[in-house]
């Protein structure tokens, strides 16, 4: 009876959980590890990433729950991926994700000892591996990040860079949706052990906390996207730190993300991702080993560096190997 009375309630609740959702499994090359399920019993769920108990979006950027959704405690039966420095992993969201208009972001924090497992999230410091804000257009019906999240299969890929030192880590994906104030944040985190790292550790300012890293007063959190301002308005602040590993490379200076991407033709992508795996082999180009050089929606430089291979992932993303 009790059994049949709770079903009857995720049932009548579920509707209003379409609206939302987060990360229900991942890719770490070319192996699949479901998410966990907040609509699912406990008992008996393993898996990378740590719980959460529902859709619903973190409100507040001064909440605890903001560093791995809610509880974001290690799970009863906690997994860890092992992956290599330089590999893609890609979140894949509940299909199909409902919300074009805000920032993609995701961060990395290594974790003491030997295993991320029993950690709190709340204490580590976490840095910035990525992020995309506004792409094209304006803050009022632009392209966003999150936009074209839905527009690769409701999935965001990441590789993790070649240079971050070996070891326990979190790896957190957000996704913030700015339809309505206050902003709702949609994080979840996974624990990976990466291998193969290189030695550039991320500076002071790089380094945040969750809470800590955003202010309901940030001006990225605040944004109206409805005004009469955000109809001619055509960049955005991402909140959060500087990017990691920015320092040493100019052309993804932090401060001024909406402006490359909106100069850059749309026309490209479409191109980037009909052509065959072995035709840009040839191309002498300027991306480094594990790179990103094509997928759809991939509007920067296609050659890879000698002797690297532009390679396809999938659809949404290829790769210098
Ligand atoms: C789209 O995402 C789903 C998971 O939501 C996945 O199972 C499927 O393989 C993806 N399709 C492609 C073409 O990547
Ligand atoms: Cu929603």
């Amino acid at each position: 009876m009790v059994f049949k009375l709770s079903a009857l309630i995720a049932l009548a609740t579920l509707p209003k959980a379409l609206a939302h959702g987060g990360v229900l499994s991942y890719n770490i090359g070319g192996t699949t590890y479901q998410g966990w399920n907040p609509y699912n019993s406990p008992t008996g769920q393993t898996g990378i990433e740590r719980p959460w108990s529902s859709y619903n979006p973190i409100l507040s950027p001064t909440d605890p729950t903001i560093a791995c959704n809610d509880d974001g405690t290690s799970g009863a039966v906690q997994l860890t991926a092992t992956v290599k420095a330089g590999t893609p992993i890609i979140a894949y969201w509940n299909q199909v994700w409902p919300h074009p208009y805000g920032p993609m972001l995701t961060y990395l924090a290594q974790c003491p000892g030997t295993t991320c497992t029993g950690v709190n999230a709340n204490t580590l410091k976490w840095f910035k591996i990525d992020q995309s804000g506004l792409i094209s257009g304006t803050v009022y019906n632009g392209y966003w990040g999150s936009g074209k999240m839905i527009d690769q299969n409701s999935s965001w890929t990441t590789t993790i860079p070649a240079t971050v030192p070996s070891g326990n880590y979190m790896i957190r994906f957000e996704t913030i949706a700015l339809h309505s104030l206050p902003a709702q944040f949609y994080p979840e985190c996974a624990q990976l052990t990466i291998t193969g790292g290189g030695t550039l550790a991320p500076t002071a300012a790089q380094l945040v906390t969750f809470p800590g890293a955003y202010s309901a007063t940030d001006p990225g959190l605040t944004i109206d996207i409805y005004s009469n301002a955000a109809q001619t308005q055509t960049t955005y602040p991402i909140p959060g730190p500087p990017l990691y590993g920015s320092a040493s490379s100019p052309t993804s200076s932090a401060g001024t993300p909406a402006t490359t991407p909106a100069t850059t033709p749309a026309t490209t992508p479409a191109t980037v991702s009909s052509t065959p795996v072995s035709a840009p082999t040839g191309t002498p180009g300027t991306v480094a080993q594990y790179g990103q050089c094509g997928g759809t929606g991939w509007a920067g430089a296609t050659g890879c560096l000698s002797p690297f291979a532009c390679t396809v992932v999938n659809a949404y993303y290829s790769q210098c190997l």
